[in-house]
């Protein structure tokens, strides 16, 4: 087998006999497969298993009852069951017209490079197909973005956020990717330095169907952008600072409205304190959730933490301030860079440490699990 194209689909079924011809017409003389990775909730699987039998090529069906990692998780899949190390990822929906395999495949065959990037932003590549204005506005502003963020990684792709390429899947460190949405190609040229060259292409409207990308998708894929650029610590502190702006907002409004300085302090405090945990819980440490303890026992860690925190530095800074003759400015900054340390430290090896396996559990700690449970399921952002 020289080529495995991997289509990922979610809800496709008007479109897959038109690309599975279109596939078999201009890979002729390629030794080529195609496998479907499926999360679909409709007609799908029996169109792909119905062209499967009269298809002038191998094509196989993966089909998931859970859509683990999204579209990128869905293309690590593929590479997996893949025949062939060359593996072509393109969208079900036609908007990657199958007439450039060809071009790509030509390309990849020279041999000097471990991945080939189809670009709608190189040479006379178009992005016609977007569906309006503000998707090419959002398109052109997240890849200006992503390619500020990775100047030297990225330093050869005008297309860093496609879903057509080409890779040799050996260069693919499959166990350091975190397939989170739809930016797969990110996630892997961003990991690794590979050998890239691109093709160009226009990108076409879609040839039926809705678009599956959303708001949703758009705040995964920036919360992937920080989390790839600066790791986890970096989320964890954009959320602090957000944390601390908030603090001080509170105050002022409270003082304002002439609730006593002290209670508006402790109000604030508590205010942050909460909405810090719930908006870590959502985008730094949501991966380690489905291991750790249960959201009560998480937020009971987290919540006496931050308030032994709050506690124990104020006497500190005291304590430098006058028996170390440090100015209270620089004693707080200094206190404060610690306790971030510490924090983070805390949260990730102690608030969301993976449960112990083979204990006990007790009735009460399987209510709290079922709320839990009821409490993380995947909701609208
Ligand atoms: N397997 C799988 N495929 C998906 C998922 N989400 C989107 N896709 C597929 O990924 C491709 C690109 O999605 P699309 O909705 O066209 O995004 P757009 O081109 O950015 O508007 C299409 O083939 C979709 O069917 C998913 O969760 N799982
Ligand atoms: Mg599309």
């Amino acid at each position: 087998m020289q080529l495995s194209i991997i289509v990922p689909t979610y809800n496709e079924a008007p479109n897959v006999a038109e690309l599975v011809r279109r596939v078999t017409d201009e890979t002729e003389g390629i030794d080529a497969e195609i496998i479907f990775v499926d999360d679909s909730t409709d007609t799908t699987p029996d169109v792909i298993r119905e062209v499967a039998a009269s298809a002038g090529l191998p094509v196989r069906l993966i089909h998931r009852d859970h859509r683990r990692g999204g579209l990128g998780g869905a293309v690590l899949e593929g590479f997996a069951a893949a025949e062939s190390d060359a593996c072509l990822v393109m969208d079900g929906d036609l908007q990657h017209p199958p007439e450039e395999i060809r071009d790509i495949y030509a390309r990849f065959a020279r041999g000097d490079v471990d991945v080939v990037v189809a670009s709608r932003y190189a040479g006379d590549g178009t992005s016609a197909g977007l569906a309006d204005r503000t998707r090419v506005l959002v398109s052109k502003v997240s890849t200006a973005l992503t390619r500020a963020m990775f100047p030297i990684r990225l330093k050869d792709v005008s297309d860093p956020m496609t879903g057509f390429f080409l890779i040799d899947r050996r260069a693919v460190d499959a166990a350091t990717l975190r397939p989170r949405g739809f930016k797969i190609l990110l996630e892997i040229l961003a990991r690794k330095n590979l050998r890239i060259a691109e093709v160009p292409f226009d990108f076409a409207g879609r040839h039926a169907g809705e678009s599956k990308a959303s708001m949703r998708q758009g705040v995964h894929f920036l919360t992937q952008l920080t989390a790839l650029r600066f790791g986890k610590m970096s989320l964890f502190a954009v959320i602090g600072g957000l944390g601390a702006i908030a603090n001080v907002a509170i105050v002022w409004g409270l003082t304002h409205v002439g609730v006593n300085y002290l209670v508006a302090a402790i109000i604030a405090s508590e205010v942050t304190i909460v909405g810090n945990f719930l908006l870590q819980e959502r985008f730094v440490f949501q991966d380690m959730k489905g291991e750790a303890s249960g959201v009560w026992a998480r937020f009971a860690k987290s919540f006496s933490f931050n308030n032994a925190e709050l506690l124990i530095r104020i006497p500190i800074v005291a304590i430098m301030v006058s028996g170390g003759h440090i100015s209270a400015v620089i004693a707080t900054a200094i206190t404060l860079i610690v306790a971030f340390i510490v924090r983070f430290v805390f949260h990730s090896l102690v608030v969301y440490a993976p449960r112990k396996p083979g204990v006990e559990v007790s009735r009460a700690r399987h209510i709290v699990e079922e709320l839990d449970a009821q409490a993380m399921a995947p909701g609208e952002l």
